[in-house]
């Protein structure tokens, strides 16, 4: 599964049945596949932005559901293909074409989140 994202483009070159849902909704489609072929293989990769911007309410209830999918969500701090727009997990006082004076408002911990619901397995970590 993937979001609409330039973390989308990740599985494309994999040779796997693949499903781009809408903005935000990976989350829901990958557990409808789940639940209708619970012996697949699950995974979304998708962004920031749609796992917990737009997919925000998804992402709380799919956890809570645990219907045994991956979900590895590819945080660039911001959305990215559209142009780089703030997203809930861009830092305090980065600029981005939204926020030209900073951005305002705390990040979200997505790992801390998933761990507050409950996910079975969270784990994080940092490219550079
Ligand atoms: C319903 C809907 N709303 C908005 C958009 C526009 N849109 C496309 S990609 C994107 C944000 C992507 O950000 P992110 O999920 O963080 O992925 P990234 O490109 O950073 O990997 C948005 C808002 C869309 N395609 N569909
Ligand atoms: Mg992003």
């Amino acid at each position: 599964m993937t979001g609409i994202g330039c973390s989308g483009n990740i599985p494309v070159p994999l040779k796997y049945n693949i499903v781009r849902a809408l903005h935000g909704r990976a989350l829901s489609v990958a557990t409808g596949i789940k639940l209708v072929r619970p012996d697949s293989e699950v995974v979304i990769f998708a962004g920031d932005g749609d796992l917990l911007s737009i997919g925000g309410n998804h992402l709380i209830h799919t956890i809570r559901r645990n219907v045994g999918i991956k979900v590895i969500l590819v945080n660039n701090m911001l959305y990215g293909m559209t142009g780089g727009q703030v997203a809930p997990t861009t830092p305090m006082e980065a600029i981005t074409h939204t926020t030209p004076y900073g951005n305002p408002e705390p990040p979200l911990d997505a790992c801390r989140l998933a761990v507050s619901l409950g996910a079975t397995y969270v784990a994080g970590g940092q490219c550079h």
